[in-house]
């Protein structure tokens, strides 16, 4: 049987008291009253966290531990996370930046809360510049690691071209906060055809360190010392590896192999403390958050290099029935007509594909029946123009609505 999710009654009374629920009909209504001045992913934040963040599910002798996963873009932080969850509760796609600011997915292990914390990928400032991205591109990744007890690096081995050195925006996080427990995470082994080098790259990464001596001890190394951000520029150059990894693991988040003993490493490094979260909950954002990025991950997923970047994807309607199955009616907003056809495809094929795919994650994200409903519009100058195109999942429906 599955366990009601508590989330969702907390959600359900935030919905009520902003008056956003407009219908209790558990039928998708033909047309959806559009509430275009309301940003769902931001109204709720700060209500949010004062309903979940003080957690009323006390164990007996409760332990936490919160751990920050950071990365380059595409390493599989997500995926992994997703893994040690057994839950979709963080949106992936085989694009980079995916993931766009920093979000807790939680799991329940005995007594032991396991606080993970998503980060976009570690990008620089001229990266983030290149490539227009939001200011949380840089700020988050470091703010995961103030909060987080212990930091878990990913680290892509079937990278040909990066596998061979730590990244210096990876190395600067870890110069910074020294005397943060660490670990390194080997991602994407089964991609590689042999696991010969694997033995090398630890040694590299982890500049001899862990290959045949003690781990360092917990708590980081505690001779070393704070550096200035000038200084850690100059000590990271050199450098290809760390050597304060309290181990390292070689996984397939994808497969789940190896993820197990990830899992064991974060229940001994939990410390006696409070529970920053209910035992049902598992993440942090609101399912109006985790529809708007699942939709659009399929759509970095399926369409051309770029273009997916340029959307805007917006719940228009959301609603829980009484069984606990979700109905949900997301806008996907393009800039042109051309856009809009593409994202559409020949004969409505490309957004029926998203919208089936985004209904299955769903469903393992809530794990509950997720009825979802695509729509796209294009906007000139920010005013609406002809040519709404709407597709519905379950009855191949597809029609163009003038
Ligand atoms: N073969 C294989 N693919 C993986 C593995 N882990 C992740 N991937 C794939 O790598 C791609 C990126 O995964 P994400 O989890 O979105 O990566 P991320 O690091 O969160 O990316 P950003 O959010 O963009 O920074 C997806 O296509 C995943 O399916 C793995 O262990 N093996
Ligand atoms: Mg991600």
């Amino acid at each position: 049987m599955l366990k009601p999710l508590r989330v969702f009654s907390v959600f359900s009374s935030v919905h009520r008291s902003h008056n956003l629920i407009r219908s209790e009909s558990r039928q998708i209504p033909q047309t959806i009253p559009s509430f275009r001045n309301v940003s769902t992913s931001s109204i709720y934040q700060e209500e949010y966290e004062t309903y979940v963040v003080h957690s009323e599910t006390r164990p007996e002798n409760p332990h936490l531990v919160k751990v920050a996963i950071i990365g380059l873009p595409n390493a599989g932080k997500s995926t992994l996370i997703n893994s040690l969850t057994g839950r979709k509760a963080c949106p992936i796609s085989s694009k980079v930046h995916t993931t766009r600011c920093r979000a807790r997915a939680i799991s329940v292990k005995d007594n032991t809360q396991i606080v993970f914390l998503d980060t976009p990928g570690l990008v620089t400032e001229e990266e983030s510049k290149h490539h227009h991205l939001e200011p949380q591109y840089l700020r988050d990744g470091e703010k995961a690691l103030q909060e987080a007890h212990v930091i878990g690096v990913v680290h892509d081995a079937s990278n040909y071209w990066l596998k061979n050195r730590l990244d210096e925006k990876v190395l600067r996080l870890l110069h910074l906060y020294p005397h943060k427990d660490s670990f390194l995470i080997l991602n994407k082994i089964d991609i590689l055809k042999s696991k010969r080098n694997l033995l090398d790259l630890v040694k590299i990464l982890t500049n001899g360190s862990l290959v045949g001596q003690q781990p360092p001890e917990p708590g980081g190394n505690k001779k070393l010392n704070y550096l200035s951000e000038s200084q850690v520029k100059k000590a990271v150059k050199p450098e290809r590896g760390w050597p304060n990894f309290r181990e390292v693991f070689l996984v397939s988040a994808l497969t789940r192999s190896g993820v197990d003993g990830i899992e064991r490493f974060l229940l001994k490094s939990s410390r006696p403390g409070p529970w920053m979260f209910s035992e049902e909950q598992f993440s942090d954002q609101s399912p109006e958050w985790l529809i708007e990025e699942t939709v659009r991950g399929r759509l970095l997923e399926h369409l051309p290099q770029e273009i997916p970047y340029n959307l805007n994807t917006r719940i228009e309607y959301f609603h829980r029935g009484e069984q606990g199955n979700l109905v949900s009616v997301v806008l996907v907003e393009c800039a042109t007509p051309r856009l809009q056809k593409l994202v559409v495809g020949p004969k409505g094929s490309r957004i029926r594909t998203i919208a089936m795919e985004a209904e299955q994650d769903l469903y393992h994200t809530f794990q509950q029946p997720v009825m979802l409903k695509l729509i796209t519009k294009y906007y000139e100058s920010g005013v609406q123009q002809a040519g709404t195109i709407d597709c519905r999942t379950r009855h191949n429906q597809y029609r163009i609505v003038p």
